[in-house]
């Protein structure tokens, strides 16, 4: 019984040394010391003892429990800090890494120009007005002065959702709609996407988007006209900006202009870009046509105004001198990370 005792002290003494972690440790404390483990195996086989020998064993089973118990405990401190140190180790934080690459997005180059242009024309005390894409071709068409037989209602450029409803081909129809419901003075710009049944290059889309703008009032004159895109132009596109006037024919406007600004690129010296001419064309404008106003319910007699319309994709690759539309609608991150 003694030789036994000795070697159960021995042999949970040496597992003490192999052990690692506080989960084997708490096996090796219920083998030698729980319910079913040796010691308590001993106390059971008392019985078998001689009874003058029972105290004594009994004394050294004692001994050797409070031996391993002790010696249990010191392990587990040595450990649980061991464990301790390792995790803290594993979770610490090192503040000086630089952090994970994060893209916050950016803004498309379109929506960019386009932002700077309503600001433009927000500075100068213009309204911003939306309106439906899907419309009537009495307000798109009718009341825009553009007859039935005419050639901008050829099916060919315009998209019908049926005799009477059309993909707009242009915002002049959100124009018209406040015209018919408001009074002078007016002052608005339409920005918004428009539709025409276009072959795709590098120049046109089926789909884009147009700002026009419109202004109503009393004794409004080419000359306001003109004043109001030479500013524009120098706040799109910088100082020594202006704008070049040249007769045209629309039919909403009279008298009409294809309005051109001085080439950004050589500032009117003449290169490749403006093909030596010093100019671009970018708008077309004019003096709302009267017949127009009347049908609009506007008096021609007492007011008159002017309107101008230009595409909103040509004035980002004007702006940023971007050759081709496509690179407007690919949509490949790694151009369009380069506006930001
Ligand atoms: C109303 C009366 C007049 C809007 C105008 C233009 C001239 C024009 C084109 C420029 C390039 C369209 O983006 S583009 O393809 N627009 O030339 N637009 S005047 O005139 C109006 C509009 C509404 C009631």
């Amino acid at each position: 019984m003694e030789q036994r005792l000795k070697e159960i002290r021995q042999h949970v003494l040496d597992q003490l040394k192999e052990v690692r972690e506080t989960a084997g440790l708490e096996q090796i404390r219920v083998s030698a010391l729980g319910k079913k483990g040796d010691l308590t195996g001993i106390l059971r086989s008392m019985g078998s003892v001689p009874a003058d020998q029972r105290p004594k064993i009994g004394q050294m089973v004692n001994d050797v429990r409070q031996t391993l118990e002790s010696a249990i405990e010191a392990r587990q401190k040595e450990l649980r800090r061991a464990e301790k140190e390792l995790r803290l180790k594993s979770e610490a934080i090192d503040v000086t890494m630089p952090r994970p690459e994060r893209s916050a997005g950016s803004l498309h180059p379109m929506n960019i120009a386009l932002e700077k242009m309503i600001e433009v024309f927000v500075g100068m005390g213009y309204e911003v007005v939306e309106g439906p894409e899907v419309e009537f071709d009495h307000y798109n068409f009718e009341l825009l002065n553009i007859p039935k037989n005419h050639p901008a209602r050829d099916a060919q450029d315009t998209f019908y959702v049926d005799d009477n409803i059309v993909l707009r081909t242009h915002t002049s129809p959100v124009q018209a709609r406040i015209m018919t419901t408001r009074k002078p003075p007016i002052r608005i710009i339409c920005p918004g996407r428009v539709y025409r049944a276009d072959e795709a290059d590098a120049t046109h889309s089926p789909v884009f988007h147009q700002m026009e703008g419109l202004v109503i009032d009393e004794n409004i004159t080419m000359g306001d006209l003109k004043g109001t895109l030479d500013e524009f132009a120098r706040q799109m596109f910088g100082q020594g900006i202006s704008t070049r006037f040249r007769p045209s024919f629309f039919p909403f406007t009279e008298p009409s202009a294809e309005v051109d600004l001085t080439c950004a690129n050589c500032r009117g010296e003449g290169c490749r870009m403006c093909k030596g001419t010093g100019w671009i064309e970018v708008l077309g404008a004019g003096m709302v046509n009267p017949h127009v106003l009347e049908m609009c319910g506007i008096d021609p007699k007492k007011y008159s105004g002017f309107a101008f319309g230009m595409g909103v994709e040509r004035m980002a690759l004007l702006k940023y001198n971007i050759p081709n539309l496509r690179y407007l609608y690919e949509n490949d991150l790694r151009f369009l990370t380069q506006y930001r």
